[in-house]
Formats: structure tokens, C-alpha cells, sequence
């Protein structure tokens, strides 16, 4: 048994997410979690939303908020949509608790003493009305190469050409439209991040076993040059930095956002300060191994920004040992899109289908080695196909023989014999691959051995054909022997389909002891004995439509959500 840390990106607190975000990292963050306690292995998954910035402010401006109420409220929506997901975070914390007001504090003063952080005046543009500065993203104006009226400071949205604020004509604020604006020189504390670039690269190139997608993300950036970045904003919502001249200045939200990870812990364990140590996790912390998932665009922020963090701390801080780096889920090839309400949101989805169905497939097309598409019409395939066609079918037909020819009880008769010792072998084979695929959160991969697993139970079946057998000894016997391959699916699934195996866990009267991982297939294909009761089920995961209102569904979701464009 081995001790893990496992953290989920944490997801922005402006609003609900969307399905890439859930693919992207709580998702897979969470099944390798379960898979990891089911392993025996000593677990703690943290996520929390991140609070802080200038989108907080401004959604929550739009809603007529203090950012204060506005953060309180959109968590606790984000927390129990998470909960209906079944994202089993040991902790789901909140980037602007007071631990991590406290650690952000305490990394900023020790990259101060160790000569990482320094101070310098920038200009910037202030704002009279809003009596706000104004990051560059919130000064718009008409673009000077394309004559696009809405250009933003930083970029034009119309032809792509990176701006300054200063070359924007006739500039006014976002926020307000307000075109009193001003050019104010401001103090801010700098990240030296160029000292770290020699051994942020070394420690990159040590990890040989990283996906490639975030080896080399990190390594474009290192190869451009990493410049120094301010860490401070001026901003009332965030967390001050609190040192004289910095006063009404409060910490970037990317320098706080990744502390977080550490602060999320800390919030876990004052919640039971007894038995729980946060420091155990993190400092000095050799026995632990610390993976993290994230989506391609956090890549930089966790390759490179939090580990110079870390180190420039000079403290034993725990760095990651392993990121698992995603790609984009696409919606109907483009992006999601919040402002346009094109794609699927976590609140939306959860009221439409079960969790399973979107856990299930959502990973079993992960965009892991490339972006993926998500369309209706293949979401319901999967659905379709795998969960209601091979898993719910091989149960239901299981306990529906059962519950006739035995009633709901396990059946006792005939001792196994060669097709059982066949079928233990093939499981043997089939557990060993997905249990690899698995540690190697290798998802497509595993969703696919899983499915191979499911289908050996209905091959068994079909090869036994007890509904044809007249010898009721051999019946009871083949039957005991499904009643016992539902068993191992149910306790390995769960990662994927926790809901699915509880409900399963429950018509096979599992008690906890019941469900940990197996041991070699023929002993475990023994384990529910004759005699046991059992209970009849509902259909674990019924059909999406039926062949014939399939494609009425599919049209109707494309017109809801938005669909080919
Ligand atoms: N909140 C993801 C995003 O909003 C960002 C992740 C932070 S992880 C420390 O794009
Ligand atoms: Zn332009």
C-alpha cells in the first residue's frame, strides 16, 4: 500500500461547467481515485474552485452580487453537481478560504527572502469612473490594423493581432463603457522566473514516463524564454499581499490558484486536526507519490509557474510526480461555448441522464492522444451499446433466469468445469490488462478492457446457453458462476459507473468486505455461495430511446444544445 495525492485542476468559480471541463480533469481525476482506493492504496483527492480575478468580479457584478456572496454561491452549486457526478473528492475547498490566504502569504514571503520576487512600477490604465485599474483584457476599442470596434487590450478578436492597450483608438472600459481613462504607474512584485529556467528544465527532462503532450507544452515554453511575471494585481477581490507599499494590491490568481492544492488540504485537515495532517501530503512528504490532472491549457501553470513557486520556495514542498495532461473535448468540432450556450453543461446533462452514462462515455473517447468530438448520436451509441447492451444485459438476463428457475436465491448444483475454468482464465487475462491500463491512466484504453471484461460474461452465456440446458444441476452451476462474474464487475466498474455497481452491490447483497479487489478468478467465481439471497433488479442502465426514437432523440438534443453548424 502506497500513499497518494491526487489533484484535480480546479474548476473557475464564473458559472457551471462544461462537459470538457468534467473529461478534462475532475473526471478522470476521480476514476483513477476510486481505482486507487479500491487497490488499497491510502488516497486523498483534492479539488476546489478557484475564486480569485477579474472574471469573478465581473459574473459577479453581472448578477448583482458582492463577489463574496456571488463565490459562496456558485461553490456550493459546483460542490453538489459534483456530488451528483460522483467526483469523490475527500475535499472540494475554495481557493479563497483563509489557508490559502495564509500559504499564498507564506510562498510570496519566502520567494521574497530568496531573492525571487522583486518590485517594479509598470504604467497601467486606470479607470476614473469604475475607480479601478483596468487589466488589458477589459479595455476594448477599434482595432488600428482592421477597424474591428471591439477589439480587447490584449489581443483583436477579428484579425488576431496581438495589441497594448495604448494602440487601441478611441479605448473605453468594459466594465462600464466608460472612456475616462488614464495611464497610472503602479507597483507590482515580479516572479524572476529566468533564475529557475536551468532547473525547471532539468526536472522536466527527468521525467521521462510524461505524457508527451505536456513535455513538450512545457518545453516550447521554456524554449521561447521564460520572462519575469507579475504576480500582484490591482484589485479589491483576492488575497492582499498585505506589505507596505502594496497596500489595495491583492495576489494574482494564477500565483494563488495552485497553492490552493496545498490549501485545499489544509482546509481538510482543520476540518478533524486529530487525525489528519496536511503537512504529510506536502512537506517533506517522500512517500508520497502527487499526480495531477489538467487540461492542455493549464499545462504551462503546472509544468512551469507553481513548480518555480515551489522551488523558489526553498522548502521541502512536495512537486508533482506525474501529470496527466488532456486535450480538448470539442462540441460538434468547435468549442464550447458558455457565452453562446453551444455545448453541454454539468447541470444541464445531470438533469438529462444519469451520471454513469455521462462518466462511462465521456472516457471511454477521452481525448487523450488528440482532441474528440462529442456528439449526441455517439454518446448514445456508447450508452446503447456498452452499458445497456453488454453490462445491464448480462446482469438482467443473469438475475431474470435466476429469479425463474431458482427464485432470488444463488443457486446450488453441478461443480464447475471446463468452460468455468476457460472463463476464469480469460478474466484473469482480461482484469490483469484493465487493471494496467488502469495504473497507467491509460483511460480510452481502459474503457475498452473493461468492455472486453463485460463481454466475457455474455460470451459465457451464450457458449452455456442454460436456458436450452436440461440437466438443472449444470443450470445452478452456470448460473452461480454469472451471479459471481456480475459480482467482479460490479465491485471493478466502479470506478466508472459507481452508481450502477452500488445499485448492483445491493441486488447482490455485497456488504463492503465484499467489494474489494479480486484475487485470481477461479477462487473469486466461488465467493457468493449457494443459498444467498439475492434481489430481483430494476434494469441497471436502461436504453437512450429505442431503435426506432433514436434518432428523434439525437434531433432533438442537436436542436436544444445546438449541433452540426
Ligand atoms: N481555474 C482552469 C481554468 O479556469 C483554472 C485551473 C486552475 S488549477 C490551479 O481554465
Ligand atoms: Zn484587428
Amino acid at each position: 500500500m502506497s500513499r497518494h495525492l491526487i489533484t484535480s485542476a480546479l474548476p473557475y468559480i464564473n458559472g457551471v461547467k462544461h462537459l470538457g471541463n468534467l473529461v478534462g480533469s475532475m473526471l478522470p481525476a476521480d476514476v483513477y481515485a476510486r481505482h486507487m482506493r479500491l487497490r488499497g492504496h491510502e488516497v486523498l483527492f483534492i479539488c476546489a474552485t478557484d475564486e480569485h480575478g477579474t472574471p469573478a468580479e465581473l459574473a459577479a457584478a453581472a448578477a448583482g452580487l458582492s463577489v463574496a456572496d456571488y463565490c459562496a454561491e456558485q461553490h456550493e452549486i459546483q460542490a453538489d453537481l459534483s456530488r451528483r457526478f460522483g467526483l469523490s473528492f475527500d475535499h472540494f475547498g475554495r481557493s479563497s478560504s483563509p489557508q490559502n490566504a495564509e500559504l499564498t502569504g507564506h510562498f510570496a514571503e519566502q520567494l521574497r527572502a530568496n531573492g525571487m520576487v522583486d518590485e517594479r512600477v509598470t504604467d497601467q490604465v486606470y479607470s476614473l469612473d469604475d475607480e479601478r485599474f483596468l487589466p488589458d483584457r477589459y479595455i476594448i476599442g477599434t482595432c488600428p490594423h482592421c477597424g474591428y470596434e471591439r477589439a480587447n487590450g490584449d489581443q483583436c478578436e477579428n484579425c488576431a493581432r496581438l495589441l497594448e492597450p495604448s494602440d487601441l483608438i478611441n479605448p473605453r472600459s468594459a466594465v462600464s463603457g466608460s472612456t475616462r481613462l488614464e495611464v497610472r504607474a503602479t507597483r507590482h512584485l515580479f516572479i524572476r522566473q529566468s533564475l529557475m529556467a536551468d532547473r525547471i528544465r532539468e526536472w522536466i527532462d527527468s521525467h521521462t514516463d510524461w505524457p508527451i503532450l505536456v513535455t513538450s507544452i512545457a518545453r516550447n515554453w521554456l524554449n521561447v524564454g521564460l520572462e519575469d511575471r507579475s504576480i500582484t494585481r490591482d484589485l479589491k477581490w483576492g488575497i492582499p499581499v498585505g506589505w507596505p507599499g502594496f497596500e489595495g494590491k491583492v495576489f494574482y490568481v494564477w500565483f494563488d490558484a495552485p497553492i490552493e492544492y496545498i490549501g485545499a488540504t489544509k482546509e481538510w485537515a482543520d476540518l478533524d486536526p486529530e487525525t489528519r495532517d496536511y503537512r504529510s501530503w506536502w512537506f517533506n512528504a517522500t512517500d508520497v507519490r502527487y499526480t495531477q490532472f489538467l487540461g492542455k491549457d493549464n499545462i504551462p501553470f503546472h509544468t512551469i509557474n507553481f513548480p518555480i513557486t515551489i522551488m523558489g520556495s526553498v522548502e521541502p514542498w512536495k512537486l508533482v510526480d506525474y501529470i496527466k495532461g488532456f486535450n480538448y473535448l470539442t462540441y460538434y468540432g468547435g468549442k464550447f461555448s458558455t457565452s453562446q450556450q453551444r455545448g453541454v453543461f454539468m447541470d444541464a446533462a445531470i438533469e438529462l441522464l444519469p451520471a454513469d452514462y455521462w462518466r462511462y462515455a465521456l472516457l471511454a473517447s477521452a481525448p487523450e492522444s488528440d482532441d474528440t468530438e462529442f456528439t449526441w448520436e455517439s454518446f448514445a451509441l456508447t450508452v446503447n451499446k456498452d452499458l445497456a447492451g453488454i453490462f445491464g444485459n448480462f446482469v438482467q438476463r443473469t438475475l431474470k433466469l435466476t429469479e425463474k428457475l431458482f427464485g432470488m436465491t444463488v443457486p446450488d448444483g453441478g461443480e464447475p468445469g471446463p468452460e468455468e475454468a476457460e472463463l476464469a482464465a480469460s478474466l484473469d487475462g482480461a482484469l490483469a490488462t484493465y487493471a494496467a491500463e488502469m495504473d497507467a491512466m491509460r483511460f480510452r484504453p481502459a474503457a475498452f478492457a473493461l468492455r472486453s471484461l463485460w463481454t466475457l460474461g455474455n460470451q459465457y452465456l451464450d457458449r452455456c446457453a442454460p436456458w436450452h440446458e436440461k440437466d438443472m444441476a449444470r443450470v445452478a452451476c452456470i448460473l452461480r458462476t454469472a451471479i459471481n462474474v456480475a459480482r467482479i464487475e460490479a465491485i471493478v466498474s466502479a470506478p466508472f459507473v459507481p452508481f450502477g455497481c452500488d445499485r448492483l452491490a445491493a441486488t447482490l447483497g455485497l456488504d463492503d468486505g465484499e467489494r474489494s479487489w479480486p484475487g485470481p478468478a477461479s477462487d473469486e467465481l466461488r465467493r457468493l455461495g449457494p443459498g444467498r439471497s439475492i434481489q430481483a433488479g430494476d434494469p441497471l442502465f436502461p436504453r437512450i430511446g429505442d431503435r426506432s426514437t433514436l434518432t428523434a432523440w439525437v434531433a432533438e438534443m442537436e436542436q436544444r444544445f445546438g449541433g452540426p453548424s
